[in-house]
């Protein structure tokens, strides 16, 4: 678009100010600015604003009385030996076999809260080797991509932040052997940053500031990005969903897979039993009939703590981020076809680096600006039969976020110890354990030798001789 055009356009928009230095920038400058201007959507900016800037932006939407909590299909004692459990079983092993899964990770953030100043899938989380998050997901799809004797594509979403970084790590890796084909990086997408009177903040003369528009971005970003595309070609229509901080995660899981196709769900969830009443995850809720998730930070404590008339917790379904989505679920809602519902936007009030009047640089050291968000599970009302299925902590969640205390390395390294102790116990292998329940030994299993129980049991009951098991034991 010619620059007076665009200038008259964000002119008539109220944000004719981010033109104000456009005079004396180099050529260079000017450009890049245009750029950047160019793909900013400005009848978005302005509903945001309305909605979520000169409002507050509060969740005041939710009428929290009317909210009760989803139902879900509980873990029974037994998953082989259940009738409905291992039909969904077989369900998902066909359409695995029959290549129609692909698997997916968000990865746009980075590790700065582990202290970590890199993309936060090279963070080192194994008790032994020490692998990254990336090559423990990576170790897990090669092996289901082995069993079930097919490829299996993996997408990952990055962000302009570490999108280099993450591509370099794989290819300095050797892709951790699986086929570099099969793996899909794709960028998220930006949204303009806006202060308190919704002015589009500027981080340099000739650049406004962007930030990744949340998780839920992903939608939107497979589709303008091709990845959509791609799994169309090659025939897939499921996508398993999961977060790059939790290597607990079962990413092709058969029973998951299976119930969420034989419900004719566009979008299935895990949900896992709270661990505690503040435990900061999501809460499956029913609001008006539909299936949605209600994220901790806007469910009153008082819903958190709830109890019912056993004294168990009331919404005790903690959504931990993981999904199966129908592909063309997402295209409806990630693609261009007008009419269909889009995801909503969250604010979330940050710092963000900006220029003062005479294009000085601040650095401010509280929250100036407000970043705009998707989250993807705001898709689960907008899907068709949605299913929810319970899964064992244990064997599915144990995120690293925090450097220490709750959710951080040492936790997480002491439940993969703890996993496989228990696959271990199953075998009639015994282990010592220290007061708290943790392996006083590291070991670790690998996804390439098992990545979840059943098939560890069957793997190691094959071992013509079996390995000693002492400290650093690694199989
Ligand atoms: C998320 C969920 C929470 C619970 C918890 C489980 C939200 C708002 N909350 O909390 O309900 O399920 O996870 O661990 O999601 N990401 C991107 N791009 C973005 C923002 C995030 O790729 O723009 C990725 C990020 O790399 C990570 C995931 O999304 O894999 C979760 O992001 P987070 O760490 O901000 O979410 P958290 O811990 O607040």
């Amino acid at each position: 678009m010619n620059p007076e055009d665009l200038k008259q356009k964000f002119e008539s928009a109220g944000q004719g100010h981010v033109f104000e230095f456009f005079e004396t920038l180099t050529d260079s400058g000017k450009s890049d600015l245009l750029g950047q201007l160019e793909q900013v959507d400005l009848s978005e900016l302005k509903a945001l604003n309305d909605e979520l800037v000169f409002s507050g932006g509060k969740r005041d939407d939710i009428d929290f009385s009317k909210l009760t909590p989803a139902p879900y299909k509980p873990l029974p004692a037994d998953k082989i030996s259940d009738a409905e459990w291992s039909s969904a079983k077989r369900a998902g092993e066909e359409a695995i076999k029959a290549g129609r899964i692909a698997a997916f990770v968000v990865a746009g953030g980075q590790g700065t809260r582990l202290g970590f100043n890199a993309p936060k899938g090279l963070y080192k989380v194994t008790p032994v080797k020490h692998k990254s998050l990336f090559q423990v997901f990576a170790e897990k799809i090669l092996s289901a991509s082995r069993k079930y004797g097919v490829g299996i594509p993996w997408l990952i979403m990055t962000s302009h932040i570490n999108d280099a970084a993450t591509r370099s790590f794989f290819a300095e890796n050797g892709f951790f052997g699986l086929n570099p084909d099969d793996v899909i990086f794709f960028k998220q997408g930006l949204m303009p940053a806006v202060d308190a009177s919704g002015k589009i903040i500027m981080e340099s003369k000739s650049k406004i500031a962007m930030t990744p528009d949340g998780h839920g971005g992903c939608l939107r970003a497979m589709c303008r990005s091709g990845a959509i595309g791609e799994l169309k070609k090659r025939g897939i229509d499921c996508i398993s969903y999961f977060q790059v901080d939790n290597p607990l995660v079962n990413i092709i899981d058969p029973y998951f897979i299976g119930f969420h196709i034989l419900g004719g769900s566009e979008m299935s969830s895990k949900m896992i039993p709270k661990a505690y009443e503040l435990e900061k995850v999501g809460h499956f809720c029913l609001l008006d009939g539909k299936t949605c998730v209600v994220e901790y930070s806007d469910l009153p404590q008082e819903y958190q703590k709830m109890r019912d008339e056993n004294g168990k917790l009331k919404f005790v379904s903690g959504s931990v981020a993981i999904h199966v989505l129908d592909r063309d679920f997402v295209e409806r809602l990630g693609g261009n076809a007008s009419g269909s519902a889009k995801l909503p936007f969250h604010r979330a009030d940050k710092k963000i680096p900006h220029i003062g009047k005479n294009g000085e640089k601040i650095t401010p050291d509280k929250p100036n600006g407000i970043k705009f968000e998707m989250f993807v599970f705001d898709a689960l009302p907008l899907a068709k039969s949605p299913v929810i299925i319970e899964g064992f902590r244990g064997d599915e969640f144990s995120p690293v976020k925090n450097a220490e205390g709750v959710d951080s390395p040492l936790t997480c390294k002491n439940h993969q110890k703890q996993q496989a102790a228990r696959w271990l116990a199953k075998v009639g292998c015994a282990t010592m354990a220290d007061s708290e329940n943790v392996p006083v030994f590291d070991m670790e299993i690998s996804p390439l030798f098992a990545s979840n129980e059943e098939d560890f049991v069957i793997n190691w009951n094959a071992l013509p001789q079996k390995p000693e098991i002492t400290d650093g034991f690694y199989i």
